[in-house]
C-alpha cells in the first residue's frame, strides 16, 4: 500500500484543506490519513469571512503519534498550520523520522487571523518548515513574499522566484502563476534544483477557484507516494486541477470549488510541459 499523510486545516464546506487532500489521495489511489491543525468555518452571516479555531497542540501531538505510530508513512503534505505553536510541533515531528517526500503548500495567511500573529506564523514557516521540504508549491502571492520579488510577470520571473525560494531549503519549488499571471494560460514552473520546466494549460475563466492549490499539492504528494518523479507528479497534478476547475462546483460562497472527481487519468491534451532554457 502507498500511504500519503496530510497535516492541514479543516475547511468545513469541503472546498479546501484537509477534506480536499483526502479526496485527492483517494482519487489517485493512495491510502490517505492525517492530522488536523485547525478548523476553519466560513461565516454565512458575515460575508463568508473565515472563522479560525486552532486545534490544541496536545491534541495535534496525539493525532500525529497515532498515525505515524500505526503505519509506515514516508510521504506527507503540509497545508495550513496557522500558528507558531503548531509549527513547532509539526517541525519536531517531521524531524523525528525519515521521509521520502515532504510537500509543503506554504499557506501564508488565512483571512480571520490577526495580522501580527500571521507575521509570526510566516516567519516560523519559513524558518522551521520550508527547509524540510522536498517540494514546495507557493502561489503567486506566496512566491513574491518568499522570494522578495515585487512582481511575477514573465516565465523568467517565475523561474527566478523558484530558484530564490530553493535557497531557503526546499529541494524542488513549483511556483504557480495563477489567475494573476498575464496571458491566456495558467502557467506553473518547476525548479528541481537542476532544471526548470514550464507547465501550461488554458485558464478556465478569470475567477479564483477555491481548493486549486490544495488539490495541486495533494496530487503531487499522492504521485510521489506512488514513486513518480517530481516532474511527472506535477504534470498529473496540473491535469487533475485543470479537469477539476473545468468541472467546478458552484456554491453560495463568492467562489466555486474544484471537483477532484472529474479527473480521468487519461492524459489531458490541454496540459503541456516543456523544459525551460533561459
Ligand atoms: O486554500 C488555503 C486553505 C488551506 N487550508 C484551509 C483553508 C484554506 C482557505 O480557506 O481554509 C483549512
Amino acid at each position: 500500500m502507498n500511504f500519503a499523510y496530510t497535516i492541514a486545516g479543516s475547511e468545513a464546506t469541503g472546498g479546501a484543506g484537509f477534506q480536499v487532500d483526502i479526496k485527492t489521495f483517494q482519487k489517485l489511489g493512495v491510502y490517505g490519513s492525517g492530522a488536523l491543525t485547525c478548523i476553519v468555518s466560513f461565516d454565512p452571516n458575515n460575508n463568508w469571512g473565515h472563522k479560525y479555531f486552532p486545534v490544541p497542540v496536545d491534541v495535534l501531538r496525539d493525532q500525529l503519534a497515532a498515525a505515524l505510530g500505526a503505519q509506515d508513512i514516508r510521504t506527507a503534505k503540509i497545508g495550513m498550520l496557522g500558528s507558531p505553536a503548531t509549527i513547532d510541533v509539526v517541525s519536531e515531528t517531521l524531524r523525528s523520522q525519515e521521509w521520502d517526500n515532504i510537500v509543503v503548500d506554504p499557506v501564508l495567511i488565512c483571512k480571520g487571523q490577526e495580522p501580527g500573529q500571521a507575521l509570526d506564523t510566516d516567519t516560523a514557516l519559513r524558518e522551521k518548515i520550508l527547509p524540510l521540504a522536498t517540494v514546495t508549491t507557493p502561489n503567486n502571492f506566496e512566491a513574491r513574499t518568499l522570494s522578495g520579488m515585487e512582481s511575477l510577470e514573465t516565465v523568467e520571473d517565475l523561474v527566478s522566484a523558484a530558484q530564490k525560494i530553493a535557497e531557503l531549503g526546499p529541494k524542488a519549488v513549483v511556483v504557480k502563476g495563477g489567475i494573476d499571471f498575464p496571458g491566456k494560460d495558467a502557467v506553473d514552473v518547476l525548479w528541481d534544483g537542476e532544471n526548470a520546466y514550464v507547465f501550461r494549460a488554458p485558464k478556465v475563466g478569470n475567477e479564483r477557484v477555491s481548493g486549486a492549490g490544495c488539490t495541486l499539492a495533494a496530487a503531487i504528494t499522492a504521485e510521489l507516494a506512488k514513486g513518480a518523479t517530481v516532474k511527472d507528479a506535477v504534470a498529473v497534478a496540473k491535469d487533475m486541477v485543470t479537469a477539476g476547475i473545468d468541472a467546478r462546483v458552484s456554491a453560495k460562497t463568492p467562489f466555486d470549488t474544484v471537483w477532484q472527481g472529474a479527473y480521468t487519468g487519461q492524459g489531458n491534451p490541454k496540459v503541456s510541459v516543456e523544459e525551460f532554457r533561459g
